[in-house]
């Protein structure tokens, strides 16, 4: 028999996501739910429904040069999910992931629109690779406190380009010069290196949903299987961390979320 699945998380399980800075909650969708989002986003990526980014527009180790070049149009992400489908912004605030937020972030919360609120499509002939980065560098709010959540809409390996991790790295203050121009990670220096070879890869069945800190390194490779990978990803922070006016994050307005009783 499969196991309950709890509202929130365990004080064992926020101590881990306090260590680690990251904490994966097993079966939070049921199959037919992934299915469903997952037949919307296939649906959105065959008739390319704008808002998207392409590939391309990434110039990641692997992506198309240009929108012109073969596989130019590939889809990397379909923007603005949270307004794209009613299915899509169920998710992003069902009660089983507000509780769980609220206990990380306290009793408001608010999803961020200007980054992330997206479906990743990672197809396997244009795939690209996916550096070693922190997620704040796309956002500007008042405290580098942002968690995103990530629901595994089929199952992501290794082999299809699941996330990869450095535990604790959400803790670490790194100088400037460890950083490429683009704030990846160098991968020249020894100790960065060193850094990197701490990493674990972040396997997912359909339905588990990770949650991590907008500070931990994280990567991801390509694609390597013939079955495109979906996942829907939404950011959110505490409702008094606000964006900086502005900024990219001040221009889509945050959605408050409706959190039940045992937030932080
Ligand atoms: O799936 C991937 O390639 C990683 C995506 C990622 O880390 C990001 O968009 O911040």
């Amino acid at each position: 028999m499969a196991s309950p699945i709890h509202s929130a998380f365990t004080p064992d399980e926020l101590l881990q996501f306090e260590s680690d800075g990251y904490l994966v909650a097993r079966g939070l969708l049921r199959r037919d739910e992934c299915a469903a989002i997952k037949a919307i986003a296939q649906r959105d990526l065959d008739a390319i429904a704008l808002p998207v980014e392409y590939e391309a527009d990434t110039h990641y180790p692997g992506a198309p040069p240009s929108h012109d070049a073969p596989g130019g149009r590939t889809v990397r992400r379909l923007l603005h999910a949270y307004e794209r489908d009613a299915r899509l912004s169920h998710c992003a605030t069902a009660p089983v992931i507000a509780a769980r937020l609220g206990q990380l972030l306290g009793p408001r919360v608010e999803l961020a629109q200007s980054h992330h609120n997206c479906v990743m499509t990672k197809t396997p002939r244009y795939s690209s690779v996916t550096g070693w980065h922190q997620d704040i560098r796309y956002w500007s709010y008042q405290r580098p406190e942002l968690i995103s959540v990530w629901f595994a809409l089929g199952r992501e390996v290794i082999e299809n380009g699941c996330l990869l991790v450095i535990p604790g790295t959400h803790k670490m203050d790194l100088s400037a010069e460890r950083y490429d121009a683009a704030l990846f990670l160098r991968q020249d220096t020894e100790e960065n290196q060193e850094l990197i070879s701490r990493q674990k890869p972040v396997e997912l069945d359909a339905g588990d949903v990770l949650f991590f800190h907008c500070r931990l390194f994280h990567a991801a490779g390509k694609n390597t299987t013939s079955v495109t990978k979906f996942s829907l990803v939404y950011t959110y922070h505490a409702a008094d961390n606000r964006p900086l006016a502005g900024t990219r994050s001040s221009l889509l307005p945050d959605v408050p979320l409706a959190l039940g009783a045992g937030s932080k």
